[in-house]
């Protein structure tokens, strides 16, 4: 197959500034991964919005992601995970982005996969899913991947070491596969909804699908986006709102799974659809193959 890079394939985005800002975003990922070895054992750092403990790689990576936002002239808000407040540039710049820097950061001291997820729109904060401009998300594990949506398709990249920094095309208009093989959870199985524990007993006696969980929303949401089927992170007995974030975790990747033919759901809804004033609001979450999505929330529903 013919070397495709990210920057040629992006000449097909109608919104040629956002073209260049996901560009320049896959451009950070260099510095960023040279920073993860020397910080691998770092102490943790202060305490989240979230009350929980940001690793030091969290904020120093949220650093990072603003300075070079503001530089790129194309972001006049960046709503973080890791941002209390929302920090703002020049009005007049065209995007407002949604950032989590960092997904998985718990996981850097075991050397799981990590990544970071990104939200682009011309309209101001909050507003819903629908209105994105594109997603992504970029996955650091063994390779560091890229995929993106703006719109027309889901396409997969991954970073080439070798000369200047590029990343080659390794799949254009991903699409879910129906059925789906893999299923993934987080939280305590204890603490799931009684009637997730019965879906995902379904899953695995009626399904025979096989469990497969990293521990990080992104290389947990990567695996079923290539061999279809379920990850969940589901409303809790004690937190009906589930851990996970609407506008920096779910709002970005359900644009990815429904835009390659998947559905997202907080068990009754597609996220994108969640009309919410919160940024730092959670939701239950619900990915995958569209029929295996639509089978839970009917079940949830009775
Ligand atoms: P961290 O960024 O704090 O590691 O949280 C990662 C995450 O938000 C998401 O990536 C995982 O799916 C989920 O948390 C795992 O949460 P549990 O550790 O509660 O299963």
């Amino acid at each position: 197959m013919p070397e495709v890079t990210l920057e040629e394939h992006l000449h097909e985005v109608k919104d040629h500034e956002a073209a260049k800002l996901i560009s320049e975003i896959a451009r950070m990922s260099v510095d960023i991964r040279m920073e993860f070895p020397q910080r691998m054992a770092a102490k943790k750092g202060e305490e989240n919005k979230y009350g929980e403990m940001a690793e030091e790689l969290d904020v120093w990576t949220n650093n990072f992601y603003c300075e070079e936002f503001k530089k790129s002239g194309l972001v006049r808000a960046v709503y973080s995970e890791e941002l209390k407040t929302p920090v703002r540039f020049s009005e007049d710049a065209p995007f407002v982005v949604t950032i989590d820097p960092l997904d998985g950061s718990s996981n850097i001291r075991s050397n799981n996969p990590i990544g970071a997820i990104i939200g682009i729109y011309r309209k101001e904060i909050p507003t819903t899913g629908r209105s994105l401009v594109a997603s992504l998300y970029k996955q650091y594990g063994p390779m560091t991947t890229l995929v993106y949506t703006a719109g027309k398709g889901v396409h997969e990249f991954v970073k080439f070491r070798k000369g200047k920094m590029r990343y080659c095309l390794v799949e254009e208009n991903i699409r879910v596969p129906e059925p789906g093989k893999v299923y993934g959870m987080g939280g305590s199985p204890l603490k799931w909804i009684p009637k997730f524990r019965e879906f995902v007993k379904y899953m695995e006696e009626e399904k025979k699908m096989k469990l497969r969980y990293c521990g990080t929303f992104v290389g947990d949401f990567n695996q079923v986006l290539h061999y279809g089927g379920m990850f969940a992170y589901p409303a809790l007995i004690d937190k009906p709102e589930g851990k996970l974030r609407l506008f920096y975790e779910g709002i970005p990747m359900a644009n990815i799974i429904e835009k390659a033919g998947g559905l997202s759901s907080n068990g009754k809804i597609s996220l994108l659809d969640i009309e919410c004033e919160d940024p730092d609001a959670r939701t239950p979450l619900y990915v995958g193959s569209k029929e295996l999505i639509l089978e839970l929330v009917e079940r949830l529903r009775r």
